[in-house]
Formats: C-alpha cells, structure tokens, sequence
C-alpha cells in the first residue's frame, strides 16, 4: 500500500494546522519560563495546544502541549487516529532513506563561539523540585561508531553551563551503546539535538525496543512515516547529517567519561527521578531558525506518554489480530498512562468464539511487556469512553469467575508497588456470554444527528418562560 503524500508532517505545516482547526490556545501575557509555563501546561493538558507569544527574557515564542491529545494529534498529524496508528505500522517495514539538501533554515543562523544556551533557548524550569532548566523536546540524533546506523531517541537534558548539558541517558537505550561503543574506540560522540523537528521524526525517536530494532536507521523510518523523505544536511561542527527544517539543532558531542549531577525531575510515572550522575553533552554549535519557535515537554504530562500511545497499539493490534481474530480494536488508556492498561475489544459471533476474549488477554500481556491490566468488552461499548468501559464492567463482569489474575510477571521497573518490575498482571472479562447477546442488550433510540446550529444557550428562552 502506498503511503499518503498529501500530509505534510513538517513541524510549521502541523502547528499550521492546529492554527485552522482550532486546536490552539494563546496566551495573553508575558508568560514567566519560570515555573509559569510548566504549571500552565499540566493545568490544561489533554486539552489544546498552549502558544506563549510572549515569554519574559527571551524573544522566542514557547508552545506546549503540542501532542497532548488524540484531537491534536489527529490535526497535527492530518489524520485520524486509525490513519496514524496504520501509517506508524507500515513506515516501520517501509523506510524512505533521507535526502541530502545544501542549504537549510536550521541554519538560517549558525554560532559556534560564545554559545550562551541559558540566554538563547527558553528552556523551561518545569516544576518547583527540579534540579534546574530542561530542555525537555530535543531529538538526538547520533550514527552508531560501529554499525554507522542513524538513530533517535528523546534525552532530557538540564543546563549546567553556557555551553553544557547533562543527558539523561538510560541503560538499554541506543544512543547510550553508541556512546559507550564510541568511549571504547577512544573518542566522543558526535549528535545533533534537534528541537522542532519533523512529526514523523518525534514519534519515530520515541519509539523503543521491539518495535525499533538497532538495525533500523531512524531518519529513513521517519522519512516512511512521513510519506516523503525527511531532508538532511551536512552539520556544521559534526560529521552528521542533520534534519535541515528544524527550529534549532544543536550540535554537540558526548562524553561517557566527564559527568555531572543531574535531576530531580518529573517523569512520565508522576514521580520524579532523583538527582545522580549524568554524562555531559558539550555544544559546539548552536543553529536554528532566524525566527524559531520553542517547543516544551513536561515530563510528567499527557505529550510524554501520547508519543508512544500508538506505536504501542499498533504493535499490539498487530500481535492480536494475527492470534486472535476476533480482536476488533484496542485502545491505551490515558489513566494507565497509555502504557499500562489496555481495553480490547471483540466481536464474539458465537458459541464458537466464547474463551477468545481470554485468550486476547494472554496475548496482549506476551506482546507488550508493561501492560499490567486488560479489560475485554464486546463490540458494542465504547472503548474510547471510561464510562461505557465501566458499564461493561458494572453489568456485565462477575468477579468471581472473570478476574484473571498471572502472579510474578515482569512489567515496567518506575511502577514503585512492583518489585524492582515483577508484578501481577490482571485481565478481566467484561464480555456477554456467547449466546446472551440479546437478554443484555441495550435500549436504542432512533438514530439522530446533532449539528451545532440546533441549540443555543437558551438563558432568555427559559428566563421567559418563568
Ligand atoms: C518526551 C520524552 C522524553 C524522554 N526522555 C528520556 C530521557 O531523558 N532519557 C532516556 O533514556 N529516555 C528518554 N525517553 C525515552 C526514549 O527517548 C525512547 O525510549 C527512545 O525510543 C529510545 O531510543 P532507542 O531505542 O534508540 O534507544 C523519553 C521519551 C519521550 C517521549
Ligand atoms: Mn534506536
């Protein structure tokens, strides 16, 4: 299947697009980078984007919550979900290989001397126990010194020096094997931290382990996403190709062997991670946009885990409707953090069908290690509604005999009730017994649209009538 050209998914074509369908939110006031903003953005998160055209000290407009809602997704992404989810499936087994430009607006402006990160970037300070100013949305984009392979991974990194950053850099990831595998050859390694970038290219950096192997090169995965080949130029003090429509790349190098305390910060969980030793990424040129815009992330909030919410249902729906046909849907719930809970939905046509929905929850919990809850329902409740989910759970749930309930399983090692991640799995079946389908269902109403033009807020009417 060919992938849609018609979306571009350039970061300004998608912020353009949340502007035409309402989907922005602007603030007023000068905003403070200050603790202001991080507040403002978990205040309203899941709700619209937030635009700061006016940020104290700095003459750089800030948005957040770009990605913190399916609506937002959808308008920045120019698709439904369904298209979004199908189309990160497909880029995954259909890479388009980047293009090599020679000039880039990343490099409308270029300082490689007296680089002051503090003074230029509106880095925020998110909330009021971190350890300092984060940049929280910076793609690193890095070559693997032993396989020369392109990856990219999201790295909060804090601000410890006009020209340093200490990164956050979890055992297991990609980019910390390339800097060990780089330390072993003797020499740094080189990135560019890429802020503003491609949307193709931010959900392509967060997704992680199975479902983005080592061997795949990250840009060309993105350039699938996308449907076009991301455009790439050569950097100016790294020996990299560098995404060339970003607002900003900073390019850098990263050294295993000088670190610095780093943290505490939120983190997707809702705790925040505790300060300790982090290597230092030194910047040895900072480009962007002669106008760019910032982009925030708060660590703990709905953008974090959105990034991730569809690679992992589409893995899912993959591994389901290959095992278990009768799997009609799924959705990672935003209370589950869109990590840890899973409603699936299925269509049982009979006798025949009845024990599937159990056999979905077996295997969702071996598709995806860090679900530790799945409820399945049947195809006539909402699973994109809490409260039908839990009708299905009120009505047609016995616990008695419908809790499954696998002791000692391993899932995600930040949930603190698990031990070091070894934690019960539980499944429920919320589905009507094959061959009950009718003695459960639901009264209908006739069918009815509602456009907007039909009601108004009807003070007056009411207030004569009284
Ligand atoms: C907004 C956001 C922030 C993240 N911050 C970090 C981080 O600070 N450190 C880290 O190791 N992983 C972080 N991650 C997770 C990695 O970016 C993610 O797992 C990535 O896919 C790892 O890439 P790799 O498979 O190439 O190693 C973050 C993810 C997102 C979406
Ligand atoms: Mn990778």
């Amino acid at each position: 299947m060919v992938l849609s050209n018609s979306v571009d998914t350039g970061f300004r074509p998608a912020l353009a697009r949340l502007a035409a369908d309402g989907r922005i939110r602007t603030f007023n006031r000068e905003a403070d980078p200050h603790l202001e903003i991080g507040a403002l953005m978990k205040k309203l998160d899941g709700q619209e984007m937030l635009l700061f055209p006016k940020v104290r000290g700095f003459d750089t407009p800030v948005v957040g919550n770009l990605l913190s809602s399916r609506e937002n997704c959808e308008s920045a992404f120019g698709r439904d979900y369904k298209g979004i989810r199908e189309t990160i499936s497909q880029a995954l087994t259909a890479p388009l290989a980047p293009v090599v430009v020679e000039t880039a607006p990343v490099h409308e402006v270029v300082e490689t001397a007296n680089i002051d990160l503090g003074k230029t970037l509106p880095a925020l300070f998110h909330a009021p126990k971190d350890g300092g100013r984060y940049v929280t949305s910076g793609i690193l984009v890095a070559q693997d010194p032993e396989t020369g392979v392109y990856n990219a991974s999201y790295h909060r990194l804090q601000l410890i020096g006009p020209d340093r950053l200490a990164i956050k850099l979890d055992y297991g990831r990609h980019l910390r094997l390339a800097v060990e595998r780089a330390q072993k050859q003797g020499k740094t390694l080189q990135v560019a931290v890429c802020i503003g970038a491609d949307l193709a290219l931010h959900f392509t950096a967060a997704t992680m382990g199975s479902q983005m192997p080592e061997n795949l090169d990250e840009l060309a995965v993105a350039g699938g996403l996308s449907g076009r080949p991301l455009s790439v130029v050569k950097g100016r003090t790294v020996d990299l190709m560098v995404p060339a429509e970003c607002e900003y790349v900073l390019e850098g190098e990263i050294s295993a062997d000088e670190v610095h305390l780093e943290g505490p910060f939120g983190e997707f969980v809702g705790f925040a991670a505790p300060a300790a030793d982090a290597p230092v990424l030194k910047v040895t040129a900072l480009t962007r946009r002669a106008k760019p815009i910032y982009h925030a992330i708060n660590g703990y909030g709905r953008e974090t885990i959105m990034l991730r919410k569809y690679v992992l249902e589409a893995s899912l729906l993959k591994v389901l409707r290959a095992a278990v046909p009768i799997v009609t849907d799924a959705e990672m719930t935003a209370g589950g953090l869109h990590r840890f809970h899973a409603i699936l939905q299925v269509d049982k046509q009979g006798p025949q069908h009845e024990g599937l929905q159990r056999n979905a929850i077996l295997a969702a919990f071996g598709a995806l290690k860090d679900l530790d809850m799945v409820i399945v329902v049947d195809d006539d409740i909402d699973i994109r509604d809490p409260a039908d989910v839990e009708y299905a759970l009120a009505t047609r749930m016995e616990a008695s005999g419908d809790l499954i309930v696998i002791p000692e399983a391993r899932g995600h090692e930040y949930v603190r009730i698990s031990r070091n991640g070894v934690r019960a799995k539980l499944g429920m079946d919320a589905t009507v017994p094959a061959g009950e389908k009718e003695r459960f269902r639901r009264v209908a109403f006739s069918p009815v649209q509602v456009t907007p033009d039909m009601f108004s807020a009807g003070a007056q009417t009411m207030a004569d009538l009284l």
